[in-house]
């Protein structure tokens, strides 16, 4: 642990701002009577915020918030405090989102993330379906996607899987990882240093908190998924880890792949290898389906991109133009409203 006794106190608070994961990105000036927080965890109304006074004092404490405070505060969210109460949340600068459950909406899960942790299980093959969703998400949220494969010590030809793996995410960084015998725990360790922020997005059982345990020697709740589903979400609150090596880490509960936000984005950035071919493509328009001087499919034909992964792509295509569809003008009309105003509330004030 440093010493912080001799600093002064604006020293003292920017280390305790950095310990927080303050990036020089971040716009983190609030009035004089507001004070400074980082939410860890949001339990209904309440949230709890580490929060730091002009002298770099911490606390954390229990605040609570007002319904109509918008947007409502998530783990990893910057805020203003008065007494304990949160009274603004401050511009994110990156958020993982997903559809609400109820269908219509999107959900916030986490803000100002550096890093997205895509946590993918390996003991039994690699799920590239769920990976693609996941690196769209990823991509979606403004943050860099990192591929972190799990359980390393159940697999069996891991050198296929990587293979697997680059291609279904061309461009995105792999570690391969075991909770179990520390295999790559040190490299995860070395990516989470200071001034980083990462979240773990992986599904039920993938080994997350099990990162998170192996990482600080720590015995958050983890729990075995059987196959008939049956022990599912071992970790059911979005918390926010302060980690010995510096970083920032939120665990999350498992992901279902039928919860995931498709964006036209995050599409481009997983498929860039489509993209890429696509531009050879005779027209503009191409569907690559039959299309006359289609260079993607003549791509597929000559064995360089797989037809299954053309398949997968399509796939995705269709389910966002059923995401599109699904609002209606009224509710995208109404959502544009609240983002524009909710984007107003926190700049100003
Ligand atoms: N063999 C092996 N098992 C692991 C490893 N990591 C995790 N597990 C096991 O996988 C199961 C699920 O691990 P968790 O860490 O709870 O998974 P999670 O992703 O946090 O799950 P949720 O909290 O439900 O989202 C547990 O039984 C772990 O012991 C690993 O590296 N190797
Ligand atoms: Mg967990
Ligand atoms: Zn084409």
């Amino acid at each position: 642990m440093d010493d912080v006794t001799n600093l002064t106190p604006s020293q003292r608070r920017d280390f305790v701002l950095r310990s927080l994961g303050r990036t020089p990105d971040d716009q983190l000036e609030l009035p004089g009577d507001e004070e400074l927080g980082r939410v860890s965890i949001v339990h209904g109304a309440t949230a709890e915020v580490i929060s730091c006074d002009a002298n770099g004092e911490e606390a954390t404490r229990t605040c609570t918030f007002s319904s109509n405070l918008n947007p409502r505060p998530v783990a990893g969210d910057w805020v203003g405090l008065r007494e304990s109460h949160v009274v603004k949340v401050l511009v994110r600068r990156s958020a993982l989102r997903r559809p609400d459950p109820n269908g219509r909406d999107v959900q916030v899960l986490a803000a100002n993330l550096d890093l997205v942790l895509l946590v993918v299980p390996i003991n039994r093959g690699l799920n590239i379906r769920m990976l693609e969703r996941f690196a769209i998400m990823g991509w979606e949220s403004g943050a860099r996607p990192f591929v972190v494969l799990t359980k390393a010590d159940g697999a069996s030809d891991i050198d296929t899987l990587l293979k697997e793996t680059k291609l279904t995410v061309p461009g995105v960084d792999i570690l391969t990882t075991s909770s179990q015998s520390g295999e790559g725990i040190e490299l995860l360790r070395a990516l989470l240093h200071e001034g980083v922020t990462a979240v773990m997005l992986g599904a039920s059982g993938a080994g997350k908190t099990s990162l998170l345990n192996a990482l600080e020697g720590s015995e958050e709740v983890t729990r075995t998924v059987n196959r008939s589903g049956e022990g599912r979400h071992a970790t059911t609150t979005r918390k926010l880890y302060r980690l010995s090596s510096g970083g920032v880490l939120l665990d999350i509960p498992g992901i279902r792949l039928l919860d995931l936000l498709v964006g036209q984005d995050g599409v481009e950035e997983t498929f860039s290898d489509i993209g890429e071919l696509a531009q050879h493509c005779r027209f503009r328009d191409c569907s690559h389906q039959g299309d006359l001087g289609c260079a993607v499919q003549a791509a597929v034909e000559r064995g360089e991109l797989s037809a299954q992964r053309l398949e997968n792509w399509r796939l995705i295509q269709t389910e966002l133009a059923h995401q599109e569809h699904r609002r209606s003008p009224e509710e995208m009309a109404a959502q544009r409203k609240r983002l524009k105003s909710a984007a107003k509330n926190t700049r100003k004030k």
